[in-house]
């Protein structure tokens, strides 16, 4: 009886630490307001909505269906398991496809007190701007400026997280969001679209990336191309040609290809397969240290002659 009471006693004290380990809060430190899979209204008739579209846009005839939404793919390039939810259509020319493709939806936004931020996740195929509220919140794979309707896209990694503090987000406000998006092709005759978008309340921001330190190539950044490219003045001007470029931090190749300048159609039909190959060195920019500057010298060139040259990765034959 006397151990039975002492083992009974000892449960008890266990359950009680046990729920003094409980999180004492309710509040969740992660919060869904956007689903990926939300259901969206959408424009996929080719008309040019101009540029403020999106500040009032009349949604009254247009299709609807559930993300992800797209064409020319039947499931997700970044994830084979994930099939396309609803398939927009491009007009009648597969070489000459709408350029632009608008997307609207509502969501329901909480008062943000307990909230820092929200976390986007877009994958979209090939570039988007996203309004909150008729206001931009971001771009993805569309350069700074005016955005029109034969805007062309190119967003590389296609797919990204990412969050924006709610400083950042003054057009955010609690009860219904309207959130719309222009997704870009990067050209007519582009085989594929695709977009998804969702949106996490975040209680923490996520620390911001030293890019100082770390490992190069830094495995979170994607291959990206080549900016910048300058030429440089090194040692005998008549035979040698130096060049710097920068890259993002994926790339630590300092590739420099040289060959004699002939009549080409298309640069991009270049075969660099016999070019001399000059290596060069890298290092954080100073500036800007997200970005690496690349630098590399031709020697032994012939003075007075004209090449071609080439700087990059040589394994990313592009
Ligand atoms: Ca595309």
């Amino acid at each position: 009886m006397r151990l039975k009471k002492t083992i009974t006693t000892l449960v008890l004290a266990l359950c009680l630490l046990l729920t003094g380990l409980m999180p004492s809060s309710a509040a969740p430190d992660r919060l869904e307001v956007l689903p990926r899979d939300a259901v969206w209204r959408y424009s996929d008739e080719g008309i040019d909505l101009g540029e403020y579209w999106s500040q009032e846009p009349d949604t009254a005839s247009w299709k609807s269906g559930k993300a992800p939404l797209g064409f020319g793919d039947d499931v997700s390039e970044t994830d084979p398991g994930l099939p396309i939810g609803t398939v927009v259509g491009y007009g009648a020319d597969g070489n000459n496809k709408h350029m632009t493709t608008y997307f609207v939806t509502d969501t329901e936004i909480p008062a943000m007190d307990a909230f820092k931020g929200i976390e986007f996740y877009i994958h979209v195929d090939d570039g988007a701007v996203v309004y909150i509220n008729g206001t931009e919140a971001f771009r993805k794979g569309i350069a700074d400026g005016a955005v029109y309707y034969h805007t062309s896209a190119k967003f590389k990694p296609k797919e990204e997280t990412f969050a924006i503090s709610l400083g950042e987000l003054p057009m955010l406000k609690e009860g219904t969001n309207q959130i719309a998006v222009e997704v870009h092709q990067d050209g007519g005759d582009s085989s594929d679209l695709w977009f998804e978008l969702g949106m996490t309340a975040i209680t923490e921001m996520p620390d911001p990336i030293d890019w100082t330190t770390g490992w190069l190539p830094n495995p979170a950044v994607e291959v990206d191309g080549v900016s910048r490219v300058a030429m440089t003045f090194n040692g005998d001007t008549s035979k040698n040609m130096g060049f710097t470029w920068y890259t993002n931090q994926a790339s630590i190749a300092s590739d420099l290809q040289v060959m004699p300048y002939s009549e080409v159609e298309d640069t991009d039909d270049l075969d660099f397969s016999g070019a001399a190959h000059f290596e060069g060195s890298f290092a954080r920019s100073t500036s800007a240290p997200e970005y690496l500057v690349h630098k590399a010298v031709a020697t032994g060139l012939t003075p007075g002659s004209t090449y071609w040259y080439r700087v990059g990765d040589a394994l990313n034959d592009e």
